[in-house]
């Protein structure tokens, strides 16, 4: 089985990534919001949970036998996408693995190179300043074959911006 640490450390890659090119969201532990907790070192923050639609195409597919398999999707750009921070930062289409499954969900007749439309859940938790991702897979479904996907940049306006 893939392991919550790398799916974590991915994950967190996955948004250190998103969060560059982001102005003001680089340093999302250092936000004003999120001071207040680090330095007083009691309670953690709320976790912060959201569920995002998208779509992609499956990449890989886990293998029955095989920990280093599993399921990696290339998703279209998520704009709404949630930080570690609570802030809006967007994720820019990529390839990244999805090794949890919701209960119920199935990858049954599912081949790489197939397009699908998925929903996933992902909560931060743990301490600010080290917030860490994880996220489940909700819902799959098969796309036509001649779906048209777009693999673009994210559109998410700069905190402040216009
Ligand atoms: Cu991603």
């Amino acid at each position: 089985m893939i392991t919550t640490d790398k799916a974590a450390a991915i994950a967190a890659a996955c948004f250190f990534v998103s969060a560059l090119s982001v102005p003001g969201c680089e340093k999302p532990g250092t936000s004003a919001t999120s001071t207040g907790a680090a330095s007083t070192g009691q309670t953690d923050p709320a976790p912060i949970t959201h569920t995002y639609k998208t779509r992609g195409i499956i990449m890989s597919l886990p293998v029955p036998g095989n920990p280093a398999s599993e399921l990696q999707i290339q998703h279209e750009a998520i704009d709404g996408f949630v930080g570690a921070s609570g802030e809006i930062v967007g994720m820019n289409a990529m390839t990244m693995p999805f090794p949890r499954l919701a209960t119920g969900v199935t990858l049954d007749g599912l081949a790489k190179g197939d397009k699908v439309e998925f929903t996933f859940t992902n909560t931060w938790s743990g301490p600010a300043g080290s917030r860490r991702p994880d996220w489940v897979v909700d819902s799959m479904a098969k796309l036509p074959a001649d779906t048209e996907l777009v693999f673009g940049k994210k559109q998410t306006p700069a905190p402040g911006g216009p």
